[in-house]
């Protein structure tokens, strides 16, 4: 693994012909949206580009324009280079293709902190709120214009993994390149109402069980919540996500940390998500006991455990944490 830097990743992309790009698993606006706009613009100045997420992507993004072509395992040596967005673990990427053998370089995109993992390339940079910002750099960078349907995509990555320009990750330049978006006449409002206001009546319904889930602990400082392969089956949910359920545990004023817990519809795997109202109390600090990651404000792990048991060790781990975490602050 060798960490590059913006002007080198620039340099390798230039340099590609047939690009392979791909995203994570739980594809979210930030995955799809630097997607899509990555692969846009290098359309633009005549690269091929093949696109794939193994998984369907939820309703509220397929208004961000991209097109999907699986690629064969057996035609991965034809790429000059596979570039992954929004992620820097490779048991996360959004697609199972076997990358052990191939010559062709395989570069990460992504704004989490990096971990130790086999990518040829990784440009990571926490400063950015979103990868998509990061992909709009690349693109001025290689002078590639920014047209409107780019500029959708970007803005749907800014405003999902931002929380609509509200969670501390948000600074200047998000609202700079936010600014540069809005010159391409995009409808913001418009995309907004997509991803927010796009929820079926089944979404709502498992909202609301979740919702009745809901546990405090430690005085009211740590939330737990979560949705069951059993609350899954009883809605008949097929295609849902709960990405953002855990702001609603967030929302609560005494709450420092939030918690929700998603089992798989085959009760397989557990999908941990981790907020903190403050940078302080470190949430990847927390997910790391659980083997997952992330930032200081929003973390998250996958899980193989039962879920009625990872629940107790998950409330004593919070209880914890915000023991030692909180009381140093309050010191
Ligand atoms: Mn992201």
């Amino acid at each position: 693994m060798k960490k590059i830097e913006l002007n080198k990743t620039v340099q390798i992309i230039d340099q590609a012909n047939n690009i392979l790009i791909l995203g994570h698993i739980n594809p979210d606006g930030d995955c799809v949206g630097s997607m899509a706009a990555l692969s846009l613009g290098l359309q633009s100045v005549e690269k091929k580009i093949t696109v794939w997420s193994d998984e369907s992507l939820p309703l509220k993004y397929r208004f961000i324009k991209t097109d999907f072509e699986k690629p064969c395992q057996e035609n991965i040596d034809s790429f000059d280079l596979i570039i992954v967005v929004d992620t820097a673990v490779e048991t996360r990427i959004g697609a199972k293709l076997d990358f052990s053998h191939t010559q062709t370089p395989v570069l990460a995109i992504d704004h989490h902190i990096a971990v130790e993992n086999n990518f040829t390339y990784i440009h990571t940079d926490q400063s950015y709120a979103a990868t998509g910002c990061i992909i709009y750099d690349i693109l001025k960078l290689l002078d590639i214009k920014i047209t409107k349907a780019i500029a959708e995509a970007i803005y749907a990555a800014i405003i999902t993994d931002t929380g609509c320009f509200a969670y501390s990750n948000t600074n200047y330049r998000t609202f700079e390149i936010a600014l540069e978006l809005l010159k391409t006449g995009i409808n913001t409002s418009e995309i907004t109402s997509i991803i927010y206001n796009s929820h079926s009546p089944e979404y709502i319904r498992i909202l609301g069980a979740a919702l009745n889930t809901l546990e405090l602990i430690s005085d009211g400082t740590g939330a737990i919540m979560y949705v069951s392969s059993e609350m899954i089956k009883r809605e008949n949910l097929i295609n849902f996500d709960t990405e953002d359920f855990v702001n609603y545990p967030r929302s609560i004023m005494s709450v420092k940390i939030a918690c929700m817990i998603t089992e798989s519809p085959n009760s397989d795997t557990l999908r941990l998500s981790l907020r903190s109202k403050t940078q302080d109390l470190n949430v990847s600090k927390l997910a790391k006991l659980f083997n997952g990651g992330g930032h200081k404000c929003a973390s998250g792990a996958r899980i193989k455990e039962p879920l009625a048991e990872f629940i107790p060790r998950l409330k004593k781990e919070l209880e914890n944490f915000l023991k030692t975490e909180h009381n140093k602050l309050s010191k």
